[in-house]
């Protein structure tokens, strides 16, 4: 592992050094102003995070360390005869900043194969909750009971200097991702397979050995779940997700404990687990029309009768973005070449035609458009992962590149204890009667 970590370790001290620059020319300069109504409105729009590895632009979507979706899917390495770019690429891109040669791929391929093993207690663990427990709480379930190989918390537990953070940070990282799609497969085998597990490969990539555990070996699900596990990995800092693993790990919480917690965020249906809301609502539609291919003027009226009992449509909306969602796109593009004639996804590019212009005309929707939860189940049910409450343990997979690449960064750069002020209606309306300065934190 040591080549990719010595090559971390110095661009961040450089990046360190100009970060001190930076800021000590332009520490004091505003970067915008907060309007009352945003701190009672989820904070939208308010810049209050560095996240190095992407940044989301409202208009063209997510760019990975400047890099475009289709930019990657053209250059990032692929796996041997293969279409789609290797998650393992994607993950050397967001740490370290520069796209990967096929060997630097096929290193971190090896380290992962290496560092995957899982011990039982996991497992054990794992089973003691109920076949009912959702696969999510199953995963994360699985993902602290490893907490106990973290080396940050032994080194932590034995003091440990804070320049030194960043090194078993780093490890834990490495450790974590290899065993992901172990914990992802044993809960998806024990819940849905009769508890019959697959042993991994050790000869596949991160993802198709994901796949292969899984008992999926069709290697149209392989390059699925290549691309899958690209383009759900990152979305800048803000999200719930990557925002929660920042915030605990802000607290030195190690690397298994604050992934966890982003993953419990992750969980919730307007984040993580529209994926499997989408194909349930799908499922649904079907079944009260009675037909697997509903025709737009039925989509429509359905869609019509879920915002009439209160609901929300599941996969459509966004807190930052305002067009297609990029991710949608390269997920369309991936069922035209590989299935363009399957029903279900026929469907998902029928909902897409009818839902923007029906939730436009309410007027209060600021992004009508599809996110990635829209498409990716359609997909799944094609190779035959019909279990959609499983879907969104897939994205914590992918989730894990981004969300624990960028906290190998927050340690390398020594980012403090996040702890912003919050304050009371009770406060604010004194200082609305210019009673208080509520302000001053
Ligand atoms: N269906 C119905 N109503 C919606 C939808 C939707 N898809 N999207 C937004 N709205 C409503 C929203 O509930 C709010 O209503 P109210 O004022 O009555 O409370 C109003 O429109 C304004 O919301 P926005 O400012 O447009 O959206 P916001 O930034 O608050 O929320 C989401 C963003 C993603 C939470 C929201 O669009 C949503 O609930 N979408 C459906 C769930 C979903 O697909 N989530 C997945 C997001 C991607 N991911 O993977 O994490
Ligand atoms: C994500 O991938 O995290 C979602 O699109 C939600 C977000 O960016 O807020």
């Amino acid at each position: 592992m040591g080549i990719l970590k010595d090559r971390f370790k110095a661009k961040a001290d450089t990046h360190a050094a100009e970060i001190k620059e930076l800021l000590s020319k332009n520490g004091d300069k505003p970067i915008g102003e907060v309007k009352l109504s945003q701190i009672y409105q989820g904070m939208r729009g308010i810049t209050g995070l560095v996240s190095e590895t992407s940044l989301l632009d409202a208009q063209e979507g997510i760019r990975f360390r400047g890099y475009s979706i289709p930019e990657l899917r053209e250059k990032l390495p692929k796996a041997n005869g293969g279409t789609e770019p290797l998650p393992e690429g994607l993950f050397h891109l967001l740490i370290l900043g520069e796209l990967p040669t096929a060997e630097d791929v096929n290193f971190v391929t090896s380290v992962w194969q290496r560092r995957s093993h899982v011990p039982n207690h996991v497992f054990a663990t794992i089973d003691a909750l109920p076949l009912t427990a959702h696969p999510m709480t199953m995963f994360v379930t699985g993902v602290m009971a490893l907490q106990t190989e973290s080396n940050f918390a032994k080194q932590y537990a034995e003091g440990i200097s804070k320049k030194d953070y960043w090194s078993t940070v780093f490890d834990d990282t490495m450790d974590l991702i290899a065993r992901l799609p172990r914990i992802a497969a044993y809960v998806y085998r024990r819940k849905y397979k009769d508890n019959k597990h697959i042993q991994p490969d050790g000869l596949l990539d991160w993802a198709g050995n994901l796949a292969h555990m899984m008992g999926f070996e069709d290697e149209g699900f392989k390059e699925l779940m290549r691309l899958y596990m690209t383009i759900h990995s990152d979305h800048e800092g803000g999200n719930v997700s990557a925002h929660t693993t920042h915030l605990v790990g802000s607290a030195l919480s190690d690397p298994y404990l604050s992934y966890a917690a982003g993953m419990n965020g992750l969980a919730g249906p307007l984040h993580g687990l529209a994926n499997q809301e989408v194909i349930k609502w799908i499922f649904e539609l079907q079944n009260e029309i009675g037909t697997k291919s509903p025709t737009k003027e039925q989509i429509a009226a359905y869609v019509k009768k879920t915002l009439k009992e209160g609901k929300v449509v599941p996969g459509y909306g966004h807190a930052v973005l305002r067009k297609t969602d990029p991710r949608f796109t390269a997920q369309m593009e991936f069922s035209k070449k590989h299935m363009p004639k399957d029903p279900l996804v026929q469907t998902v590019w029928n909902i897409y035609e009818v839902v923007p212009p029906i939730l436009k005309s309410l007027g209060k929707i600021k992004n009508p458009w599809p996110n990635v939860d829209a498409h990716s189940g359609a997909l799944l049910v094609h190779y035959g992962l019909v279990e959609y409450e499983f879907y969104t343990v897939l994205f914590a997979v992918s989730r894990a590149l981004g969300v624990l690449a960028s906290l190998c960064w927050d340690r390398a750069l020594n980012l403090p204890l996040e702890r912003p002020k919050s304050v009371t209606t009770r406060s604010v309306k004194l200082w609305l009667e210019g009673k208080d300065e509520i302000w001053e934190g």
